[in-house]
């Protein structure tokens, strides 16, 4: 996969993309990463990339013209998707990496300031992402947050390839308790059943650990989970009433 990301602070990128996951996947050839400064395509003196508001008021605006010539002097062909970070984006989810996951190329413009001009999502941006309600100083930590998510779903760049599958949201619920050694931490002891050896007792106990979990902490994650008749049996009966997806269109029967 290949991933350009045009920013005005390129140096916010470096630590993050040359540490753990990401940095296993760059070497291993499976993903190039490129930041490119927005500044280098503009035309002025003082490399200007921001301007006042038509129609006044406060803040400024990010000019059309350097990432217009930015994106178009870098990206080769039509089918690659030019993301803008906002939040007025549709909400990025564990799916939206996965679909990211499947494309040979993907771009990404990180805006600052108030905003981006109109122009560039009308004419130049053919997806918006918003990493979450909140207000960001521009998109860039909601680039990295996205090349996270979809570097990691790249076949080969976890160890260990059960775990991706695995993880909370893949599933469409919350994972259960974990412990390692030692196994009385300050007379904190771990359950006795992850110490029994019943393979299938075990995975029914982080079966139901993932589902109680879920109901209390993320009850909206149910509607749409893929779930067994089991597992709406016990939601049902420890007090979930809410919806189900249609058990046809469940997977995990
Ligand atoms: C936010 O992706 N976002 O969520 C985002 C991008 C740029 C600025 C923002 O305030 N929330």
């Amino acid at each position: 996969m290949r991933i350009d990301i045009f920013t005005i602070f390129p140096e916010m990128f470096q630590s993050p993309f040359d540490a753990s996951i990401i940095k296993r996947a760059r070497e291993k050839g499976l993903v190039d990463i490129r930041t490119w400064n927005l500044r280098d395509w503009t035309t002025d003196k003082h490399k200007t990339t921001d301007d006042t508001p038509y129609g006044g008021g406060g803040g400024m605006i990010m000019k059309p013209e350097p990432i217009f010539a930015a994106v178009e002097a870098i990206k080769c062909d039509e089918k690659t998707p030019v993301i803008l970070l906002t939040p007025q984006g549709r909400p990025f989810t564990q799916k939206v990496a996965e679909e990211l996951a499947q494309q040979p190329r993907l771009l990404f413009i990180c805006g600052r300031y108030e905003g981006v001009d109109e122009r560039v999502r009308q004419h130049l941006v053919t997806d918006e992402l918003s990493i979450g309600d909140y207000v960001l100083s521009g998109g860039e930590l909601a680039a990295m947050v996205i090349v996270d998510a979809v570097v990691r779903l790249l076949p080969g760049a976890l160890g260990d390839e059960r775990a991706a599958a695995e993880d909370s949201h893949a599933t469409g619920l919350l994972e259960g308790p974990h412990y390692t050694r030692p196994l009385n931490f300050r007379g904190w002891k771990v359950p006795d059943i992850l110490r029994s050896g019943h393979h299938a007792r075990v995975a029914e106990w982080r079966r139901q650990q993932a589902l109680k979990r879920t109901l209390e902490r993320r009850p909206d994650l149910l509607a749409s989970a893929s779930l067994s008749t089991q597992d709406r049996h016990w939601l049902r009966a420890w007090g979930y009433t809410g919806p189900f997806v249609e058990a046809s269109e469940c997977e995990n029967e």
